[in-house]
């Protein structure tokens, strides 16, 4: 079995990328920080004796994308699972102070990437008779909150696409999951605060959130259901949250 995770050089695409080398998976590891993906790769590799491919990419750039598809060995090529992860915030406020910069990179990432991702893989998988595609929306993508407005509208376009896709993939036998995740601590709050480690840090102040091991074990378990199986979509937040505005902090 072959899964292909994109965002696996930090938090939710990297713990997947273990979990599922745990499990006896080969797998294919994305990101834009080659560093990291060599160091991850020689340690799934040694760790689990499984098979890794690494591809350096940058979401964003189709011509990247299209080029890092190209180059995969035949071997690689049957891919059962995509892990659309790569994603991130960046800044948080009002709509009209908006940076056009972290606007453009949100869309960009979140929402085209996805797309360019799904449209290289999506045909291999129909060529092969059979995949499952799973999609990493978030709890903003089901409910707003103050100042998240693009990346929300990001979230909820995830959202629109991954029911959109199901349908368009039924016929051929390929499965459509979203997970999409309340407030998690891995490298999300130091992105969108732009390496404020201080302001990163306060978003996790007196709650215990989910952590980046929680969310690789919803993705193994929705993606290794009976064939007959499909899970649509999960949401799941930390105990401590209720909502994109309510949580307990103690
Ligand atoms: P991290 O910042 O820890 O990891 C993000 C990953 O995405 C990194 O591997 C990064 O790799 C990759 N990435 C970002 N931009 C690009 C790009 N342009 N091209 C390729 N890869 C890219 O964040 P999380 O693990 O928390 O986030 C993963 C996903 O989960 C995102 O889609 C996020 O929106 C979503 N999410 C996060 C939540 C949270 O609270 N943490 C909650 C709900 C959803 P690199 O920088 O090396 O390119
Ligand atoms: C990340 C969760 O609530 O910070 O998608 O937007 S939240």
């Amino acid at each position: 079995m072959i899964v292909f995770i994109t965002g696996a050089t930090a938090g939710f695409g990297k713990a997947t990328a273990e979990l599922f080398a745990k499990n006896g998976y080969n797998v294919i590891v994305t990101g834009r920080r080659k560093d990291r993906l060599d160091t991850l790769s020689a340690e799934l590799k040694s760790k689990y004796k499984v098979d890794v491919l690494s591809l350096c990419f940058d979401v964003r750039h189709l011509s990247e994308v299209q080029s890092a598809i190209a180059s995969i060995p035949p071997k690689w090529k049957k891919i059962d699972i995509l892990v659309n992860n790569a994603g991130l915030a960046v800044g948080m406020g009002p709509i009209q102070e908006g940076v056009i910069d972290d606007w453009e990179q949100m869309i960009d990432t979140n929402v085209k990437g996805l797309l360019y991702m799904t449209r290289s893989i999506a045909p291999m998988m129909i060529e092969n008779g059979k995949g499952h595609i799973v999609n990493i929306g978030s709890i903003a993508g089901k409910e707003v909150y103050a100042n998240g407005n693009v990346y929300c509208a990001s979230k909820y376009a995830v959202d629109a696409l991954n029911k959109c896709m199901r349908i368009d993939l039924l016929p051929h036998g390929i499965k459509v999951t979203a997970i999409n995740p309340g407030i998690a601590e891995t490298e999300f709050s130091i992105v969108r605060f732009k390496g404020d480690a201080e302001r990163a840090k306060s978003v996790y102040k007196g709650l215990n959130p989910l952590t980046a091991e929680d969310i690789a074990d919803t993705i193994f378990w929705a993606a290794t259901r009976p064939a007959h199986v499909n899970i649509l979509d999960i949401v799941i937040t930390a105990a401590a949250q209720a909502n994109t505005t309510n949580f307990i902090r103690h």
